[in-house]
């Protein structure tokens, strides 16, 4: 492995910067509108084409043996009943963790292992939600306010969204009479 300098990042626990920056990666809802369930819903929105989510990455290979420190912003919301949400993935590299340390706002860690088993975890200030090996994992912020978390994954995890682009996850949460609800996916 080449020889790589020791170095600071820093994230602002009110304003949620973090710096330095190294890859910002912006995502619209015209990026993952074919993921949500009410399709008449996320066709009037793609009007505003709101900024669902963004996310922070320090500047460090994606190589074995690195580590890299992520910071997630989910802006609140909703298409339709369904709460925003990042699209999700499985980890390429499948036999890779992650940690997600919530820092600010409320969410759900939906995760989904191979033999399509679910896990939720509650995503809430100081949750350090652990991401074994092998599992799928989406957040979704059911609060009124930035659902804002870090995570450290190994460098060579990299992203598979397939098979979540193609049908997404077995369940979705949403809001039903002001309750957040967990209801299986209809398209699965
Ligand atoms: C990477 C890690 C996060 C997500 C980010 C956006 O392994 O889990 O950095 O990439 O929260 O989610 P997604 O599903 O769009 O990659
Ligand atoms: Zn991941």
């Amino acid at each position: 492995m080449e020889f790589f300098t020791p170095f600071n990042t820093y994230i602002d626990f009110d304003e949620f910067t973090f710096k330095p920056e190294g890859e910002v990666i912006y995502r619209n809802l015209s990026d993952m509108d074919y993921m949500y369930q009410d399709q008449k819903a996320a066709q009037k929105l793609l009007t505003e084409d709101p900024v669902i989510y963004e996310f922070y990455t320090a500047d460090i290979p994606e190589k074995k043996g690195h580590l890299r420190p992520v910071m997630s912003i989910i802006y609140p919301g909703k298409v339709g009943k369904e709460y925003n949400m990042t699209k999700g993935h499985y980890h390429e590299k499948e036999d890779t963790a992650e940690v997600y340390l919530t820092i600010s706002g409320q969410g759900k860690l939906l995760m989904q292992s191979p033999e399509n088993d679910i896990e939720i975890l509650e995503m809430e200030k100081g949750s350090a939600g652990y991401i074994p090996p092998y599992w799928a994992h989406r957040c979704i912020n059911v609060g009124d306010e930035p659902l804002v978390f870090f995570g450290v994954y190994p460098g060579e995890a990299g992203h598979d969204y397939g098979i979540i682009e193609e049908k997404g996850m077995k369940k979705i949460i949403v809001e039903e009479n002001g309750e957040v609800v967990i209801e299986d996916n209809p398209n699965y």
